[in-house]
């Protein structure tokens, strides 16, 4: 089953040599009919950096219509309805709008739900991540710098992302609208490690249009353990 799924993550990078492991990612194997996944934490319980509004609705409203509009869309085809969502993900360039907007919508909130802990609960990065990240971006804080350049400056609704991309490099990009690195037309590909939504309805009720001072807030709430597991789950194929 394991090696079913490195393979089908593995071509969907291009033959990457390398695999994702991470048992927090089981949900890259589930088939429709897509369900709405519980927070894990109180809605409450990342203010101030996120409001418990903010979370209510983006969690119960915007997410919950990400899952609807999916089943709808795998419901009305015969081709889609056996895929998982890893599939549907890489098969996201020739499935149609529905399908990219909302198999997106609904990986990329479920992964950022795990990625959020009330602050001092979610830990800092490892020492196998400090030392990655070290390599790839010279320091922690210019990693931040770079994270959070490329999410304040994405041009309209979209995310950003550290991903671990085909040669094992760790790498911050970031996608418009639901689009993610899994999806082959993404402009650099990779496993997501971390993911952060800068779409208006993550922060307009808190922040109005201070995108920048939510992105410098959410750093209280990352959920670094969970980042660690991820990054510990990337395995080298070879
Ligand atoms: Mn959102």
């Amino acid at each position: 089953m394991k090696a079913i799924r490195l393979f089908c993550i593995a071509a969907a990078l291009s033959a990457a040599p390398f695999a994702f492991a991470a048992s927090s990612d089981a949900l890259l194997d589930s088939k429709a009919p897509y369900s709405l996944p519980s927070l894990g934490y109180g809605a409450s319980s990342l203010a101030p950096a996120v409001d418990a509004k903010t979370m209510e609705i983006h969690h119960d409203k915007h997410h919950k219509s990400y899952v609807d509009n999916l089943n709808k869309a795998v419901g009305d085809s015969q081709d889609l309805r056996g895929l998982t969502l890893e599939q549907l993900l890489a098969a996201s360039d020739k499935a149609g709008p529905a399908v990219r907007n909302n198999a997106g919508g609904h990986y990329n909130h479920s992964l950022f739900w795990t990625l959020l802990a009330p602050v001092g609960a979610g830990g800092t990065p490892s020492a196998a991540l400090l030392e990655a990240i070290n390599r790839d971006f010279g320091s922690l804080d210019r990693f931040k710098q770079a994270f959070s350049s490329a999410a304040t400056s994405v041009f309209g609704s979209g995310w950003a992302w550290l991903v671990v991309d085909a040669e094992g490099v760790l790498k911050v990009t970031s996608t418009s609208n639901q689009d993610n690195p899994l999806m082959p037309f993404a402009p650099v590909k990779g496993v997501p490690l971390l993911a952060l939504d800068v779409w208006e309805h993550a922060y307009y009720l808190n922040y109005q249009n201070r995108r920048a001072g939510y992105v410098d807030a959410w750093w209280s709430v990352v959920n670094w353990n969970e980042v660690n597991k991820r990054f510990e789950g990337i395995k080298l194929a070879n």
